[in-house]
């Protein structure tokens, strides 16, 4: 220890400033823990705060996609619009931030770049890059499902010497398309958003897809004061059953199975859950992740809907995916992204035909041609679920990585927790339900969760805790069988670690729904923390 940098003592450390970070950091102050909290970005938000890309919003509706913790929080702001954009999500995140006086606990740009378990002094080390060191009884890692943007493993990406933008990390200032031949590459959630933003402004558009998404009409609106104003008499209500559903919102969900009904009866369910918009389709039948032949009767449907949308036929016949199922890859949602493919400035390159060969000086080499760009936008998806923990140091018991443990795919106890890294916590960790649920009110879940281990360690007298190896291990069968059942693993996706080179593969998330996930949280609780160890204060016995 240096005097220059003398190590600060702390009861927890939060990694992290997105919902999950910032709740934590309010949760356990008002528990009276002496905290500190690291964000690597210059300010609160995480994905909200990064993915500044022109056209970028949320696909849950904002009234459920935001914290519900805070009585007043959620009676003094007003969203604008049933699908808030990323300005008016970061707005709502500095408003909270403001209000509840939490910046002043995150130390910003900075990234933590180790903790390793002391298992004699039953503590974290965590060091920082600014070359800080703390000490912390328990560490929440608040680091985030969608952190980590997948460098482009293509062949020269570096070489383009006209403008680069990565979704993910995309500049304060302002970017103008306009007379410049623009390439986006990525037709997942967030090419799909850029490509209906650009495609009007960009001189001309090349959009670079290699396998097409099954997008839904948004229908976006503008929330009227009446329907907010009865939003927030009924709040509560609401948010209960938001707690209480499988999405972790008020997305209505069926339990009518699609053949439980006529041809024409199901035609007419689907046209009018597309007039709907949003989410509405999934939830109007209740077996579509479960049943291929209904699975696939839906998705003929929605590419029908593109052949009525895209007006040359050759181009809407490569929008329209096929040889996976529907909702297997996130369905998105979209305002005008086929209609977009109408303008005569707009070109899809369909990289199954025609792959992508390189990036050059000049644009991008595909077999056959070489397409000549100004700039070049990378949409090309994240490290998911696993990405943020793995990409630093976190060493446990007996000098075990997560790296190691995680070798073969993530494992965890409830997503929360793992055997081998005592009082280590997770937020939306990725054998939860983290990437199929509303992540808000996921991390309200997790935080609340931790918050009462940590009282229970407290008054027990206890200094360490962690899930037994057996509790993982059947945490992890129950992920798995349920994992089967659902065609969510029928699609290359990030929810598999398909999109990452060498990653291990596999769904590793629960696919039981929010409200089963809350249950299991609790009975880990009510149990008595039966599925734990402890090690007590003195260390002298382990309960
Ligand atoms: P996604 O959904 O992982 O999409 C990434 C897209 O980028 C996808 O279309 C990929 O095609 C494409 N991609 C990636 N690498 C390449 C290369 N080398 N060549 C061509 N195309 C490539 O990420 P998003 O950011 O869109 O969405 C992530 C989540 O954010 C989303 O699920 C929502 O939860 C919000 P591929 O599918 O691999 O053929």
């Amino acid at each position: 220890m240096s005097n220059s940098n003398p190590v600060k003592r702390l009861d927890l450390v939060v990694v992290g400033g997105g919902f999950g970070g910032m709740y934590a950091v309010y949760k356990f102050r008002e528990m009276g823990l002496n905290i500190q909290a690291f964000e690597a970005g210059g300010g609160l938000g995480g994905v909200w705060y990064w993915n500044r890309y022109p056209g970028a919003r949320v696909d849950l509706p904002s009234i459920d996609y935001c914290f519900s913790f805070s009585e007043e929080v959620q009676q003094e702001w007003t969203w604008s619009e049933q699908f808030a954009a990323q300005p008016e999500l970061l707005r709502y995140i500095n408003f909270v931030a403001e209000r509840l006086d939490l910046n002043k606990h995150f130390q910003f740009n900075t990234r933590v770049v180790s903790a390793v378990w002391d298992e004699l002094r039953q503590l974290w080390v965590v060091k920082t890059n600014k070359g800080e060191t703390y000490e912390a009884t328990y560490c929440v890692m608040a680091t985030g499902p969608l952190s980590v943007p997948k460098e482009p493993d293509i062949e020269g990406y570096k070489t383009f010497k006209g403008e680069t933008y990565h979704a993910a990390r995309w500049p304060h200032e302002e970017v103008s398309f306009a007379g410049k031949r623009v390439g986006v590459i990525g037709t997942g959630s967030t090419g799909i958003q850029i490509v209906q933003e650009v495609g009007p402004k960009a001189g001309e558009l090349f959009v670079f897809q290699r396998t097409p998404s099954f997008t839904m009409p948004m229908r976006n609106q503008k929330l009227e004061p009446e329907y907010v104003a009865e939003v927030k008499r009924n709040y509560a209500g609401l948010r209960e059953a938001a707690r209480n559903s499988a999405v972790g919102g008020l997305r209505p969900q069926s339990t009518r199975a699609f053949f439980s009904v006529t041809p024409s009866q199901r035609q007419a369910l689907l046209e009018d859950s597309w007039k709907q918009g949003g989410l509405a389709m999934l939830g109007t039948f209740s077996d579509l992740l479960y049943n291929p032949e209904a699975n696939e009767h839906v998705a003929e449907f929605v590419r029908g809907k593109i052949g009525e949308m895209v007006k040359d036929p050759v181009t809407a016949e490569k929008l329209k995916p096929k040889g996976y199922p529907i909702f297997a890859r996130r369905p998105c949602l979209d305002t005008s992204y086929y209609e977009t493919y109408n303008l005569p400035t707009v070109h899809l390159v369909d990289c199954l035909e025609e792959p992508i060969v390189e990036i050059t000086e000049k644009g991008v080499r595909t077999e056959g041609r070489e397409i000549e760009l100004d700039m070049l936008i990378f949409a090309t998806g994240y490290d998911g679920l696993t990405g943020a923990l793995l990409a630093f140091d976190v060493v446990g018991r007996n000098g075990q990585k997560v790296n190691d443990k995680w070798r073969e795919g993530s494992r965890s106890y409830l997503g929360l927790m793992m055997e081998g890294f005592p009082n280590l916590f997770m937020t939306t960790g990725p054998n939860g339900p983290a990437a199929l649920a509303n992540i808000v009110a996921i991390s309200e879940n997790d935080v609340n969760w931790i918050a009462d281990a940590i009282t229970h360690m407290d008054k027990q007298g206890l200094s360490a805790m962690e899930p037994t190896k057996k509790a993982e291990d059947d945490w992890m069968a129950i992920v798995a069988s349920l994992g089967q059942r659902s065609l969510l693993t029928k699609a290359k996706t990030w929810y598999l670690g398909a999109n990452v080179k060498d990653k291990p593969q596999g769904l590793t998330l629960f696919t039981g729904g929010f409200h089963k996930y809350r249950e299991f949280c609790a009975a880990a609780t009510q149990n008595g923390y039966a599925n734990f160890s402890f090690a007590k204060r003195d260390k002298s016995a382990a309960a």
